[in-house]
């Protein structure tokens, strides 16, 4: 890693909101790479996951975090346990809200959880670029919900980026004078395997309903490169044999799916040629078991 020029800034942002307002899209928008998926399921991000922006004057790292909500069961109480640590160390936290819709339930329980920050925070209304009801008491309703604060408050669109070079900016503002943590040219922290387990469990959110996106978990068995292509062997585990059989689909047909689009993504992830092979396996209760999550790389 080269030693910063004199005065570089640098430092960890904690991006946080409830469940689909947009985190993944937004740290994509800022790295201008896409390393964190997105989709409209909650929980859609299940690790703490960081993008790395280096600019001129300042290096920033995003920690992404699962949205805050109840916890249910064992994997919810991991993602409200991670949420809660990114809290507690970052330089500053961007506290993003779905800015076409006014405050709700989630939105308090997070300006609560934030009232304990010793930290700069900014306030994100995002999706600005959707049609609001009743702008007036939305903004009212955000105003509110950060009272005693005066947190600076900024609309943008993580979509379409307009907006998200003024939060760039004030995010810098933020900063204090630092090292590069990252060599300038990285955009994540994560290992390629994982984007593209991740690439792979993103087709399934947006194939499949409800009952078997949160019941999957991918491992990547093998990866071979060859100067032509890369061979990629993948694992599907879910937690009941009917969510095997939604996933295979009538003749093979969703696997088939899932398995294409997946290596689009994959190759433009490596930028090559990809040969992407699947297997769905049952793994009953695997998002009750600590060992087996740690197994499948979550931090327990
Ligand atoms: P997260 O759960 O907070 O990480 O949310 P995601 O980044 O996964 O986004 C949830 C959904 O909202 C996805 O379908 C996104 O495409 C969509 N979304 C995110 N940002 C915007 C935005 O600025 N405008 C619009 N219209 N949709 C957005
Ligand atoms: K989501
Ligand atoms: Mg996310």
């Amino acid at each position: 890693i080269p030693i910063a020029p004199e005065g570089y800034k640098s430092g960890f942002v904690g991006i946080i909101g409830r469940p689909n307002v947009g985190k993944s899209t937004l740290m994509n928008q800022m790295v201008g790479e896409k390393i964190a998926i997105t989709s409209p399921v909650a929980q859609t991000t299940r690790n703490r996951l960081r993008g790395i922006l280096t600019t001129p004057e300042a290096q920033i790292i995003f920690v992404d975090t699962p949205g805050i909500h109840k916890p249910h069961h064992q994997l919810g109480q991991v993602l409200v346990k991670n949420a809660q640590i990114a809290i507690r160390s970052v330089d500053v936290l961007l506290f993003v809200v779905d800015g076409s819709v006014i405050a709700g339930g989630g939105d308090r329980f997070i300006a609560d959880l934030l009232n304990t920050a010793k930290v700069p925070v900014i306030l994100g209304l995002n999706k600005l670029d959707q049609q609001q009801n009743d702008p007036q008491r939305i903004d009212e309703s955000y105003q509110q919900l950060i009272q005693p604060h005066s947190w600076p408050i900024l609309k943008f669109s993580a979509l379409t980026g307009a907006g998200v070079d003024t939060l760039q900016n004030l995010i810098i503002e933020q900063l204090e004078p630092g090292p590069y943590y990252y060599p300038p040219d990285l955009v994540t922290d994560q290992p390629e395997r994982f984007i593209m387990g991740e690439l792979i469990r993103e087709q399934i959110l947006l194939h499949t309903r409800e009952e078997v996106p949160h019941s999957v978990a991918i491992s990547i068995d093998r990866v071979e490169e060859d100067p032509k292509i890369t061979r990629i062997l993948a694992t599907i585990n879910v937690e009941r044999p009917s969510q095997k059989g939604i996933l295979i689909g009538k003749g093979g047909q969703m696997l088939k799916t899932i398995g294409s689009d997946a290596r689009q993504q994959i190759q433009k992830l490596i930028a090559g040629q990809v040969y992407l092979e699947l297997f769905v396996k049952v793994q009953p209760k695997w998002r009750q078991s600590r060992s087996r999550l740690a197994d499948l790389g979550y931090r327990v």
